[in-house]
């Protein structure tokens, strides 16, 4: 049995799937926000059941996936109780385990890098965060770090699993994958053979320079990744609104339809969805802006063929035709919906990093013919 490790080229984080071939429940290991659609589509691919989303530590370089992860599969949040990430249904303890399928996961608590950071231990494989890196370590130089107790977790906890334990880091930065136990206790040039006193010494002498996102990074993934869009809404919400059923943000509107409580209506043009994709499993139901209504007396007839069957969702381009179409259908006597943000959102919308990037950029199933 080996993990899935996969990577992301910007904070050069691997994150690791762990599958029980025979239920096909999974674990994740650190996911990273913008990978989420790679994420779901393999766990789609594959059948999986992710049952957790488990964390090292409180990352400082990259945002965690976890919340929305979670709340698209179902999965709960581990993570280690002293990195203090309220929103983790478990918080860790050192020798804690975790179950999924017929496999366990054993939590080892190797501060250092931060206080609270863990590492992972199944089936002969360790999943060691930025504890222990691949010819190298976790920083100690912010983030509650201590060389004195990296080192003793590296020394006293990592070193003494069986030495054909085969490493996975939380990052690697020279294109290395994994290595074993006894590899990184005799060449690891950190930490091979050196006393505490020669560790300490190298680790002070690094001056790297601070995390680029450490200040946004910390602040979101000490809630899972969990943030606030531009409507002030979380992940998931659903606001009241004046004329339809109301407002809700795309994750919810991804898990109604996928849970087949609701119908998808795009009210893009033809040409749109052609050009810059869909919704697989949408309903094409067009709605132009137009101050004649006999623009849309198609709409009106395509539409009342789904009266009284579920709540219809109105999916635009960024959330206004599907205001008009919304608050139309409402009057066909339908419960309807805004899906807020529409298909493409406010793009070039650099400051939110996608929060109000809509459903493309939230990493939701989409497909272009
Ligand atoms: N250059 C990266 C930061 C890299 C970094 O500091 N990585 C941390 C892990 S979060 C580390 O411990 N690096 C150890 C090392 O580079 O030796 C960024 O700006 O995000
Ligand atoms: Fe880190």
């Amino acid at each position: 049995m080996s993990p899935i490790q996969l990577f992301d080229e910007e904070s050069c984080t691997y994150t690791y799937v762990l599958v029980d071939a025979p239920s096909k429940e999974a674990v994740i290991i650190d996911p990273v926000d913008c990978k989420i659609e790679r994420d779901l589509a393999l766990i789609r691919r594959d059948g999986l059941t992710l049952k957790w989303i488990v964390e090292t530590h409180a990352h400082a370089d990259h945002i965690t996936s976890a919340a929305p992860l979670a709340e698209l599969t179902g999965a709960k949040i581990a993570a280690p109780k002293a990195c203090e990430i309220g929103t983790a249904t478990w918080q860790l303890e050192d020798q804690q385990v975790l179950h999924f399928g017929g496999q366990v996961l054993l939590a080892l608590s190797t501060p250092g890098h931060t206080a609270g950071s863990m590492s992972y231990v199944w089936a002969g494989h360790v999943f060691t965060g930025d504890t222990l890196l691949i010819n190298g370590c976790g920083r100690t130089d912010f983030q509650s770090g201590s060389s004195e107790a990296l080192f003793h977790s590296l020394t006293q906890v990592l070193f003494k699993l069986p030495e054909e334990t085969v490493v996975w880091p939380g990052h690697d930065y020279n294109g290395k994958t994994s290595s074993t136990i006894a590899i990184e206790k005799t060449h690891n040039p950190r930490i091979a053979g050196k006393s505490l006193e020669e560790f300490t010494l190298i680790m002070t002498g690094l001056h790297l320079p601070k995390p680029k996102r450490i200040d946004e990074a910390l602040a979101a993934n000490l809630k899972s990744g969990l943030r606030q869009d531009a409507h002030g809404l979380h992940y998931g919400d659903i606001q009241s609104a004046q004329g339809y059923a109301g407002d809700l943000t795309n994750g919810l509107a991804w898990q109604w339809f996928e849970n087949h409580e609701a119908l998808l209506v795009d009210v893009r043009t033809q040409a749109e969805l052609e050009w810059v994709g869909f919704v697989p499993g949408s309903v094409s139901i067009p709605w132009k802006n137009s101050p004649s209504m006999m623009a849309n007396a198609n709409f009106d007839v395509d539409l009342k063929k789904y009266a009284g069957t579920l709540k219809v969702l109105f999916l635009c381009r960024s959330g206004v035709r599907s205001i008009a179409a919304a608050k139309r259908a409402t009057e066909l006597g339908l419960e309807a919906y805004n899906i807020l943000d529409g298909f493409e959102g406010e793009i070039d919308d650099q400051a939110h990093r996608g929060a109000r990037g809509g459903w493309k950029a939230s990493g939701l199933p989409w497909r272009q013919n």
